[in-house]
């Protein structure tokens, strides 16, 4: 919901023509590079689709919708008066929360002026003659920047399985990452969820005493495990605030970005007893500390990650009325951490309740959508409203939609035909004076620190090219194949997601199997922005173009 208090888009400024920075996406990664280029004295025009700043935090408003990183661990670290002026409500602040926070920012650093709301890229196209970026935008303008930074993310472009009939559906519709701002009235409906990835598992619980009647269609079944989520008490707060710069320094410097302290045992160090003790512990411990905090060989180990499969099953079976569904519930083809493991808040509960039915997919495909409702291979059942929580277009769907044009008319779509090649995730060979950092090749753990790192590191390219009277930066051919060639290295060793995830792509038929975040993690990220920094920016060609610079830049 968009909360009264803030009408975005209705002050946000008219686009400066000629700007320095052209920002696209005003998510958690665009804001701050926004930030940080104003406060570089940068002239910037941010563009952003929708019609409120969050970008993945604006368009995913489903019931449920939350973060399962600690909220203080995801939120900007950049200013302590933030930091301290903001008190989460919750260890894991939902969504709307988490939207009033991204406007406060934006508004505290007078940043709105900078924005222009529904405007999507339609194009962008860089003209050698001039080094500029052209940029065309759905309201028929078009911008022209010296420098284009895609903060577009990885979970932006919502997908939608190929259904036959899709869109024969009556009845009301809706994709989790496409979520209308007018509330959804679900209190009496026949409502039927499709997909039970980390969107599917928050909304089902959340709507679950608001509907007449709610069916799950499950096509793999996912290893959830509880948020453990709570207020956070006066105490906490105070604790937070004075705590401000050691949690600055654990995030900052973590390879996770994360708060949570590793183990220091493998599982089979301790006895069983001792194992069961633990694994309760994690069971009860909070977010993502059930992969960070678990037995170090967790991942690593194949026995010790059955061990704890055995007992995540074994709570599934406890909670869970019907043993039949409990079975389905519990995963069989894949390990924990394989995929990108969801964190619930009465999930499993929510199948104990005697209008929720769960449907197999695996056991009954769907064979088309009709009508009034879906068609399985046990045949028909009817609904007023469909939910769809089918994923996204991970990685690369964004840019791959901007229409993005290099030199002499490359487009970045061919350019990456066979996966992304990026530098560090943050530059491609070919698109001189492009960034986009938050997108493919990006570590993995809590997004807004390994992002933040690399808009950082945006920054200190554009200061350093700056300082050097020059304006062109385009990273070297040599530094973009050997990142790019470590990055499917480490994709295949353990501790790693499998194939099977959508980290490689494998959810949207026909896209190549690459894998599109970088396993080695944020410690690898660190150690090349370090060689970089040390080797006075080696990895790329910074230049003067033909075109005088613009003021700031
Ligand atoms: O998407 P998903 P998501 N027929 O791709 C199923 C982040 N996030 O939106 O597993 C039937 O994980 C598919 O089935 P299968 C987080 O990074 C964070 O849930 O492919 N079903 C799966 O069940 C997360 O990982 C939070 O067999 C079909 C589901 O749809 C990422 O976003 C909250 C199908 C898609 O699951 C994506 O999560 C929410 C078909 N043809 C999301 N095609 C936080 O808590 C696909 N499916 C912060």
């Amino acid at each position: 919901m968009t909360s009264p208090e803030f009408a975005p888009g209705q002050i946000a400024a008219q686009p400066t023509p000629d700007v320095d920075v052209l920002v696209v996406g005003a998510g958690i990664t665009g804001i701050y590079q926004l930030y940080r280029a104003r406060e570089a004295g940068y002239s910037v025009q941010m563009l952003e689709a929708g019609d409120g700043v969050g970008g993945t935090w604006y368009w995913n408003r489903y019931p449920g919708a939350r973060f399962d990183s600690e909220s203080y661990t995801y939120a900007y670290l950049f200013s302590k008066e933030l930091f301290e002026e903001w008190e989460w409500q919750e260890h894991f602040a939902e969504q709307p929360e988490i939207e009033r926070y991204l406007n406060h920012v934006v508004d505290r650093f007078d940043l709105r002026r900078h924005i222009r709301f529904d405007a999507r890229v339609v194009s962008a196209e860089y003209d050698e003659a001039s080094g500029r970026w052209t940029i065309k935008v759905s309201d028929g303008t078009e911008l022209r920047a010296r420098y284009l930074v895609a903060a577009t993310g990885v979970l932006s472009v919502p997908y939608y399985p190929d259904v036959p009939g899709r869109e024969d559906f009556r009845g009301e519709s809706y994709h989790t990452g496409r979520w209308p701002v007018a509330p959804v009235d679900f209190s009496g409906k026949r409502v039927a969820v499709i997909g039970t990835g980390s969107s599917g598992v928050q909304v089902i619980p959340a709507i679950v005493s608001e509907v007449a009647s709610l069916t799950v269609y499950q096509r793999t079944a996912n290893w959830c495990t509880p948020l453990n989520n709570g207020p956070i008490t006066p105490t906490e707060q105070a604790q937070l605030r004075a705590d401000f710069e050691a949690i600055c320094e654990t995030l900052n410097t973590s390879a996770s970005g994360f708060l949570h302290q590793p183990c220091d045992r493998t599982a089979f160090e301790d006895s069983q007893d001792e194992r069961r003790v633990f694994f309760e512990k994690m069971w009860r411990s909070p977010g993502f500390s059930k992969l960070t905090s678990n037995y170090s060989d967790l991942l690593i180990d194949e026995a010790a990650n059955a061990a704890w499969c055995e007992f995540v099953s074994e709570k599934i079976r406890e909670v869970v009325d019907d043993p039949e569904t409990a079975e389905k519930l519990i995963p069989k083809e894949h390990r924990f951490g394989e995929k990108r493991p969801p964190f619930v808040n009465g999930y499993f509960e929510a199948y104990n309740v005697p209008h929720v039915d769960l449907v197999s997919l695996e056991q009954t495909p769907i064979v088309r959508m009709t009508e009034h409702g879906i068609e399985t291979a046990a045949g028909e059942r009817e609904f007023d409203i469909v939910v769809w929580a089918t994923g996204f277009d991970f990685g690369t769907g964004a840019l791959a939609r901007m229409g993005i044009r290099g030199r002499g008319g490359l487009a970045l779509v061919d350019h990456w035909a066979d996966g992304p090649k990026t530098f560090l995730g943050v530059q491609t060979t070919e698109f001189p004076n492009f960034f986009f950092p938050g997108g493919p090749h990006a570590a993995a753990g809590n997004n807004p620190r390994y992002n933040g790192d690399q808009v950082d590191f945006v920054m200190d390219l554009l200061l350093h090219a700056r300082a050097l009277g020059c304006d062109t930066i385009e990273v070297e051919r040599a530094a973009e194949d050997k990142w790019t060639a470590m990055v499917d290295r480490w994709a295949t060793r353990a501790p790693s997601f499998g194939e099977i995830s959508y980290y490689f792509g494998s959810n949207i038929p026909g896209k190549p199997r690459k894998y599109l975040l970088n396993s080695a993690g944020r410690p690898k990220l660190f150690a090349e922005i370090r060689k970089v920094l040390e080797s006075d920016y080696e990895a790329f060609r910074i230049s003067r173009s033909a075109e005088p610079a613009p003021t700031g830049a």
